[in-house]
Parts: C-alpha cells; structure tokens; sequence
C-alpha cells in the first residue's frame, strides 16, 4: 500500500521502522528566475529545509537534502535524483514565485514515483494552504506555518499509518477534499532546537551575491544563520508574518555561538551572512555576538552581511537615538 493511500483515507498496515528515507529538495529555479543575471545571484544554504531536516534527524528519521539550485541541476536531472534515493517522503519549500515550477516537478516526480508522500511547507502554503493543495494534485500534505515540530509528527503519521487530522497547522486530502485542521502556534522556545542540518549539505556550493565577484571574486563557502524568527515590523505586504505570526523571537545567544564554530571550523567559511529580518532588533544579542566574533578572532577571517529593517539602527542623527 502507498504511503498517499493512507491520506485518500484508505486503511493502511502501521509500518512502524522509522528509519523510512525523508528527502528535501530544493526545486532548481534560478535559471528561470535570474535568467542572464544568474551569475549574480548568490547561492544561500535552504535554512528551512536544514532547519527541519534536523528535527526528523533528531527524531531518528533518515534525511538527505537535494539542492538543485546549487548543484546546478536541470529540474529532470533533479526528479532523477531525488527518485533514485527511493523516498517515502519528499519535502519541498514553496514560494509564490516557485509555485508553476513545483507543480511540474512534483507532477513528474509522481510518475517515476507514484507511491511517495509529497509534503510542502513555506510562505505560498502557509498564505495559502488549500489552494495549493486544489492547484497541485501531486501535493498530499500542506504544512502551515513553522514545520519543525509538525514534520516529526507528519512522519509518525506516516510510519503509523494513521489520519493526518489530529496534527496541528496542516493542510491534507481527507477522502479526496482538502482539510484544513486547528491552528499550530509559532513555537514559543526557540532554544529547545536543534542547529540546521548543515551536514546535510556540501558547504563549497554556497556563495555570496555577486557583488564580491566585481572586487574579490565570489566569496564561499557563504555561511547562513538566523538569530530570530519573526520581525518587529508588521507591514501589511509582508509574508513573513504567514509563516511566523506576529513579533519576533530569538535563539540563544548559546545556540548562535554553535552555529559560528561549526560553520568556521567544519565548513570553515569566508562569509557570514546573519539572514534574519530585522538583525538589529535586539542590541543587546547582537553585541554579544560581537564580542564572540571578536574574542574568537573569526573577524579578521570573515566578510560580514546582515539584513535588518533600518528603523532599528541606532542613528545619531536622530534625537530619540542620541
Ligand atoms: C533566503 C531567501 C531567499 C533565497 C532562497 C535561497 C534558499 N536556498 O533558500 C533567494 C535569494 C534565492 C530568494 C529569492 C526570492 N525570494 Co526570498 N527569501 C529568503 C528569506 C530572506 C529567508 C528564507 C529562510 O531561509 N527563512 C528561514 C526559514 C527557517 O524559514 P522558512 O524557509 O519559511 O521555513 C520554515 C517554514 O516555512 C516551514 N517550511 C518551509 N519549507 C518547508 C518544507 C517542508 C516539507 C515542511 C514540512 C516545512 C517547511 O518550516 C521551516 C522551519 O520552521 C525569506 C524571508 C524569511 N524570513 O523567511 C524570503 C522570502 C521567502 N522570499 C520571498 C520572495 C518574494 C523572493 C523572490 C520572489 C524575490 C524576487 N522578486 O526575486 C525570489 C524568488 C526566487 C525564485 N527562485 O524564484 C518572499 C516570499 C513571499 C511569497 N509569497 O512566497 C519572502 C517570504 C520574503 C518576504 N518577506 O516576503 N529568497
Ligand atoms: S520590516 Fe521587512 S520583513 Fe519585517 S514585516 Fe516589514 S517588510 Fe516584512
């Protein structure tokens, strides 16, 4: 019996070795994205992807991470790729842009492997749960929101051979019709989770934008962290709200420092880039990360970026800031 049987609502033998091969892929985009500018683009780390490939670790599940993208894959040589790993579950991430591309890929995924699982998470699916599910008939599970925890339980599901509905913040086919079922909140302890799986990816595949490629050449490999999750913003355009719920919340300053010293040390990186929204938001954390750059002298080693929302950097010229 396939494991897409089990969401049609039809009865299913529990399984239950949970070592069950999950695979996650980046769907190649950039060629139809960038076109002649792809030489420009930098080639960031998929930090959701990693991010909840390291709780199905966690959990015992086994997990490869296929990036096509940066291992400059045609979207054939992708569905190649990830079929030949023989996958109970495929994950992938969705945005708006990359909605068309992801229907054809999952469309011929599912002729070359009928009986996978296909499950989807990121900004279109949580803005958009059910129409992603009408769009694509090749998706069988919408993950709303964060995915770390309701990945794990997504699995279990799976392995146990029992309905989806009781998991929080999904979107599935019950008996054939799109279900949506209770809200998951964002999780309130970020400290409870575990680095991204950066193992799971070859670190001289991850460039910086091409910017540096006018000075220095590309700078890699390009390492990624995230100090928070959320933004202090709330501007009504914005899809990171979809994903995140409202405010923001930060990792441990603990965490961070693991993340610098793996990437400096295993992948031994020459660019950082802190990738959250707003990394100005909280002073205090990043000070303290300075510092740890500083004592640990990965500074002189290390070009720098950060993305941030500008009203949270202090500015002289401003009264409330002197
Ligand atoms: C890095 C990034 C990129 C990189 C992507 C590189 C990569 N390999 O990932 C690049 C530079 C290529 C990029 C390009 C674009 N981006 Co961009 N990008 C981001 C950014 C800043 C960070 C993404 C990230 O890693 N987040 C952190 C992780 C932890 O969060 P996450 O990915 O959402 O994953 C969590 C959940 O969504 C869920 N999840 C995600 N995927 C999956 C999969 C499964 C199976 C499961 C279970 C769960 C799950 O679980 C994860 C952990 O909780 C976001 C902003 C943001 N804060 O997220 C914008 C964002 C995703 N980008 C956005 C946009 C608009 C674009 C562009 C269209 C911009 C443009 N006009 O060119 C292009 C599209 C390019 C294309 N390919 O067609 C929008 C998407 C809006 C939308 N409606 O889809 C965002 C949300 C920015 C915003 N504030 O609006 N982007
Ligand atoms: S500041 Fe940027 S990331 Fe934050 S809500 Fe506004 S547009 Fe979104």
């Amino acid at each position: 019996m396939k494991n897409s049987e089990i969401l049609s609502g039809q009865e299913v033998p529990a399984t239950g070795d949970g070592m069950k091969k999950l695979v996650l892929v980046v769907i190649p985009t950039i060629e139809n994205a960038y076109h002649n500018l792809q030489d420009f683009v930098g080639i960031s780390p998929p930090m959701g992807l990693a991010s909840i490939a390291a709780t199905a670790e966690k959990a015992g599940y086994n997990v490869s991470i296929i990036d096509g993208d940066a291992e400059q894959l045609t979207l054939a040589q992708t569905v190649e790729r990830v079929a030949s790993l023989e996958p109970f579950a495929v994950g992938s991430n969705i945005m708006t842009a990359t909605m068309d591309i992801t229907r054809i890929f999952f469309e011929k995924l599912k002729q070359l492997a009928p009986g996978v699982t296909v499950i989807v998470g990121g900004p279109h699916v949580s803005a958009m749960p059910e129409r992603t599910l009408a769009d694509v008939r090749e998706i069988d599970i919408c993950v709303i929101g964060e995915g770390d925890d309701t990945i794990v339980e997504i699995l279990r599901m799976l392995d146990r051979g029992e309905d989806p509905g009781a998991i929080a913040g999904i979107a599935y086919r019950k008996g054939g019709q799109p279900a949506v079922t209770e809200r998951r909140a964002p999780i309130k302890d970020l400290t409870r989770l575990p680095i991204p799986a950066f193992h799971l990816l070859d670190p001289l595949l991850y460039r910086s934008y091409g910017w540096n490629n006018w000075v220095s050449g590309y700078l890699k490999p390009l390492g990624i962290i995230f100090t928070d999750r959320g933004c202090v913003g709330k501007c009504n355009f914005c899809a990171v709200h979809t994903v995140f719920g409202k405010g923001i919340r930060f990792f441990s300053v603990q965490q961070i420092k693991d993340q610098i010293d793996y990437l400096m040390n295993v992948w031994k990186i020459r660019i950082l880039y802190f990738q959250d929204d707003t990394f100005t938001a909280n002073r205090k954390l990043v000070s303290d990360i300075c510092d740890y750059l500083i004592e640990k002298r990965y500074n002189e080693r290390l070009e720098i970026m950060v993305s941030s929302r500008v009203d949270t950097i202090p500015s002289p010229y401003l009264e409330e800031d002197a």
